[in-house]
């Protein structure tokens, strides 16, 4: 099979694995919370009460990082991104070194948030096009994660 008819038929694999992942309820948003988009998280900002688990989900062909600003979260809270590196410098590290810490189309990531307060973050090759976003962690939240 030549690398073109391989592509072909992973992606009608991806694509009937997706048909058969509908329906099976996991919530009005469907499988993910936060989608990216070329350049772009989807919604910017969310907000979710304690104890929420945030699902980001690459919906996009490009490459992303969903990577914590260091200096943007709750003093509290312990550092958080893609690739489980434990700090903001490790991270931006690790892209460089090898694109550690990306997720690639249709790859997930998710993250249990405890504490109270704005978490910033922002994905690695594309804050420079803005592409950034916010998890709002607050007790007045209504809607789950
Ligand atoms: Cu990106």
């Amino acid at each position: 099979m030549d690398r073109r008819a391989f592509l072909r038929s992973a992606g009608t694999v991806a694509l009937a694995a997706g048909l058969a992942g509908c329906g099976e309820g996991s919530g009005e948003t469907g499988d993910y919370d936060v989608g990216m988009t070329a350049r772009k998280f989807e919604p910017v900002s969310i907000e979710v009460p304690p104890g929420a688990t945030v699902v980001w989900k690459n919906t996009s062909t490009h490459a992303h990082t969903v990577t914590a600003y260091e200096d943007a979260i709750p003093d509290d809270a312990d550092y958080w991104a893609t690739g489980e590196f434990d700090s903001q410098s490790a991270a931006e590290s690790g892209w460089l070194d090898g694109n550690d810490g990306a997720l690639y189309q249709g790859d997930t990531y998710e993250r249990t948030f405890e504490t109270v307060g704005t978490h910033d973050y922002f994905c690695i090759p594309h804050e420079a096009g803005g592409m950034v976003g916010a998890v709002v962690v607050s007790e007045d939240a209504t809607t789950d994660a």
